[in-house]
């Protein structure tokens, strides 16, 4: 077998990243799994034909779990078909079921010598079947559900990097009819590893809504809706008949009828309110010594929409039984008590230490209730990591390593292991060595050859898991040791950077020391203006178009041409004709504002003009004009990562002006501008500003002026401006980035938005939103503005997001439709209802069928919207659910 010498790699790169124990128990709640091959230990029994093609192997991961996997790479020869067969899978009933298939797959340009046959895809089929023992089927027999290519192909070399190489898909057949089903995949010639398969079906879990209970539904086929009836749950009886629809993604939809206390019941509601159910399915994500712990909510949430929940924490020896509560060390993000959302990372925890983390879910009424609050455990053991921070000496055939321990040891280190093989040999050799200290010196290696070092550490708890691995080359034969001209450079290079370093370090220092000087501290606000910023000679500019309207007068763009400078594009503010001597003082205040900052996100000054008429104030021009108007126009067309890079820049500029202290007071995306590359910089300083010049300003009952929609809490309340104010208004900007330019809290009044928030209503996260950041804009709108992150908190966390996009990939999902605790807005009319919900193309649609007031919709059916051209699942989906949030909010809908 030619090819037999590529298998190993084809898995064992992969197993580490993939441990039965950690994708058992990541399958969300309405998830119901038909075969799993991850959690399967013995033979698969699959049947593979011809002999010489599919092989069944058992490999450890690194867990030492044994797992069963199929592998085929006869690229060598021509002509392959290659069938696997999966056994007989019953579908228990249901119509649709998905196969999720996670393999590997070779890049055919890595294989030495191999000929044009070999591919990159596979074939996978399924055959309906009420006989679970046949042991052949026609391939003709076989209906095809796709051709399954690799996303992430890899070549010999790539076998490092091991997380992006696992491919996952993920297919569905529907109108399923008889007992079950097989599977099969068929190979043509690739270099194929099926790492696992499992297979599952949708449905809609037990749900308790308006006193009815709604059983556990299967979804129905080809994404039908399914209606199901509900039951008055205790002490409670029909008022209307309660039914739901069980949607095709296993999500219960538009909620009709309900059940109300019985008498006797009725007079004290909260006799039919109750402390929710424990929180369910509770999962574990472990990196290390943090872990992400996600939930369900509870099956019954008491019959009110305030669950919140509560993470305890406990440490446990090794039986697993004595446990102590944590120390305080242990940190939870965002928080450990009241948390709104099912999830919480908790870092800070010992390495290789059994963990037991109580999950509560606590409502109102809770702590009315003399049953013990109900909770859900979930145990843990955290890991250690050595990561080799650097080689400090090679030589043609050693080479000398050093590390650090693991940050948190649960317990005395006893030892070191070093484990290392020659790059790409390492299922033929490796060498593991031992040492209680923090270096080794690694000898008798090959001159000129790569080698890949890993450490792990040892406690009486027993091993911790290997770091990242290093790759290091030793030297070449005649490699000078001392006096080699490289190394000198090197020295000098690191001399002169170590001087560059210092400069830097003296610089920062400087800079973090330096605050911000309000220009009304100057007797005399010229002052301030001569002090902050430069005089520009009049006939150095050239005025070119006009491109806005300011306060104090238009906005025009142009050239500046300094003696011995290049000409730059500015933009150039006047001041017009008949000001006051107040006014010219305000309009200047922002040039001596903005002239006391000097950061790559903060609008640069260039200079002012004031010994001739008009006067100006001179700014880098920015090509793209103001943030939110650029959003709008690009509506849909940047990745993730370009929007969370606006964002940090941002961050970065706010992060700049609070170590500076000052408070912007009137942080949105209208007053952020943004250049050619995409640089976001902040903008608009004056001293009247959220006074005069912002349309978004309308008076508190103070009297002052406020732009509510962005504003904080307690800053419309007293007026208590701070950093942490403008960090509100910065979640705010997140959410119009997100949302290209969305209007917060869309058409309703500023007087509904006080009111929304003052009774704990946040934004939802918009279409397509990443948790992490839908989450990042929930914290920077906490109520208590200690509790809000700083600015520099929010740089590192979109720094860090930005390092691992992967982290982006998680969506948040909920859109304002689905979301029956946003606060719907005041609708009138239907096509405006329409226009709202971004469905305007239905207006017709629902004219003809003559549904022209608010109040007839409401009891509109799904074969109804089918009926009039509404066909789309995605369209009815969303029209449905903003239906069931006009019933939820009725008070709000004026018909
Ligand atoms: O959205 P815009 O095009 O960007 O319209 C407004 C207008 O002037 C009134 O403020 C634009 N503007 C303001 N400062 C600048 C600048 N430095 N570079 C480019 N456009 C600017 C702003």
């Amino acid at each position: 077998m030619a090819t037999l010498w590529i298998y190993p790699s084809l898995l064992f790169f992969l197993l580490p990243s993939l441990t039965p124990s950690q994708a058992l128990r990541n399958y969300p709640e309405n998830e119901v799994t038909l075969l799993d091959t991850m959690s399967a230990l013995g033979d698969l029994g699959w049947e593979a034909y011809p002999a010489e093609g599919w092989e069944e192997i058992s490999v450890m991961d690194e867990r030492n779990t044994p797992m069963r996997s199929y592998q085929v790479c006869n690229v060598m020869e021509a002509n392959q078909n290659n069938w696997l067969r999966t056994r007989h899978i019953p579908r228990d009933g249901a119509q649709r079921v998905y196969i999720e298939i996670k393999f590997t797959l070779r890049d055919c340009n890595s294989l030495p010598g191999v000929p044009g046959t070999c591919k990159e895809t596979f074939n996978m089929y399924y055959y309906e079947s009420n006989n679970p023992n046949l042991w052949f089927i026609k391939e003709s027999q076989y209906i095809k559900i796709d051709t399954i290519a690799a996303d992430e192909s890899f070549t010999q070399t790539d076998v490092g990097d091991r997380v992006m190489k696992l491919n996952t898909e993920v297919r569905d057949i529907s109108n399923l009819s008889k007992k079950g089903f097989y599977l099969a995949f068929q190979d043509v010639g690739a270099c194929i590893a099926l790492v696992s398969l499992r297979v599952f079906y949708k449905k809609c879990p037990l749900a308790v809504l308006n006193l009815a209970q709604f059983p556990d539904t299967v979804t129905g086929g080809d994404s039908a809706l399914v209606e199901v009836r509900g039951s008055c749950v205790n002490d409670s009886e029909e008022f209307e008949a309660p039914r739901m629809y069980c949607s095709g993604d296993g999500g219960w939809l538009v909620p009709i009828g309900r059940c109300v206390c019985k008498s006797g019941f009725e007079e004290n509601k909260d006799h039919c309110q109750r402390p929710p159910s424990a929180p369910e399915n509770p999962i574990s994500i472990l990196n290390d010594t943090s872990v992400t712990l996600e939930w369900s909510p509870p099956r019954d949430s008491g019959g009110r929409g305030d669950v919140i929940y509560s993470v305890h924490c406990r440490k446990c020896a090794g039986d697993g039984k004595t446990c102590t509560p944590c120390s305080t060390s242990v940190h939870f993000v965002p928080r450990q008590f009241g948390l709104s959302i099912p999830k919480v990372l908790i870092t800070d925890l010992l390495s290789n230490t059994n963990y037991s983390f109580s999950i509560e879910a606590v409502n109102g009424v809770s702590d009315l209730s003399p049953t013990p609050k109900q909770q859900v455990i979930v145990n843990i053991t955290t890991s250690q990591t050595v990561n080799v921070i650097l080689k400090e000496r090679k030589s043609k055939d050693s080479i000398t390593l050093a590390w650090q321990g693991p940050d948190r040891p649960n317990g005395v280190i006893v030892e070191y292991e070093v484990i290392y093989y020659e790059k790409n040999q390492r299922d033929q050799n490796y060498t593991v060595l031992k040492t209680k200290g923090h270096t080794m010196t690694v000898e008798g290696l090959k001159p000129g050859t790569t080698y890949v070092f890993r450490v792990r550490a040892r406690t009486d708890g027993g091993y911790g898991n290997y770091g990242g691995e290093i790759e290091l080359e030793t030297s070449h034969e005649d490699m000078l040791a001392i006096g080699d001209p490289n190394q000198a450079t090197i020295l000098a290079v690191s001399i002169a950077g170590g001087i560059v370093l210092l400069i830097f370090l003296v610089a920062c220092f400087v800079v973090s020391g330096r605050t911000y000087i309000h220009p009304h501290t100057y007797e005399d606000p010229n002052q301030a203006v001569r002090d902050f910023a430069k005089e520009i000679d009049a006939s150095t500019i050239r005025i070119e178009r006009v491109i806005g309207a300011g306060e104090f007068g238009e906005v025009c763009s142009g050239r500046l041409k300094l003696p011995s400078k290049r000409e730059i594009y500015v933009a150039i503010k006047s001041l017009k004709a008949g000001y006051s001597e107040k006014q010219r003082r305000d309009f200047l205040s922002e040039a001596s504002i903005m002239g006391q900052f000097d950061h790559p996100n903060i609008i640069r000054l260039e200079g002012v003009v004031t010994r001739c008429k008009p006067v100006m104030i001179i700014t880098e021009y920015m090509e793209n004009g103001s943030l939110d108007t650029f959003l709008k126009k690009h509506d849909g067309q940047f990745t993730i990562i370009q929007l969370v890079g606006m964002m940090r820049g941002i961050a970065s500029g706010m992060k700049y002006l609070s170590d500076m202290g000052y408070v912007h007071r009137d942080l949105a995306a209208r007053n952020i501008l943004v250049n050619s590359n995409l640089v976001c910089k902040v903008s608009d300083f004056g001293l009247s500003r959220v006074l005069e010049d912002d349309p978004e300003a309308a008076y508190t009952t103070r009297g002052g002026k406020i732009p509510i929609r962005w504003t904080a809490p307690e800053a419309i309340a007293y007026r208590k401006f701070t950093s942490a104010s403008d960090v509100w208004s910065y979640g705010i900007v997140m959410w119009e980035v997100i949302s290209y330019g969305e209007r917060p809290y869309w058409e309703m009044s500023n007087q509904d938005v006080i009111k929304a928030i003052d009774e704990g209503y946040r934004l939802p996260a918009p279409m397509d939103c990443p948790l992490v950041l839908h989450q990042l804009m929930l914290d920077c709108w906490e109520k208590s503005r200690g509790e809000r992150p700083k600015f520099g908190n929010i740089v590192n966390t979109l720094d860090k997001l930005i390092r691992n996009p992967n982290s982006l990939k998680e969506l948040a999902n909920s859109s304002v439709w689905e979301d029956p605790t946003t606060p719907e807005f005041s609708v009138t009319t239907v096509d405006e209802w329409l226009d709202t919900i971004n469905m305007g193309q239905y207006k017709d649609n629902f004219a003809t069928a003559g549904y022209v007031s608010l109040d007839a919709i409401l009891y509109i059916s799904l074969s109804e919207l089918s009926k009039m051209g509404v066909t789309l699942v995605g369209h009815q989906k969303k029209i449905l659910s903003s239906i069931q949030s006009l019933h939820a909010q009725g008070t709000h809908v004026q018909v």
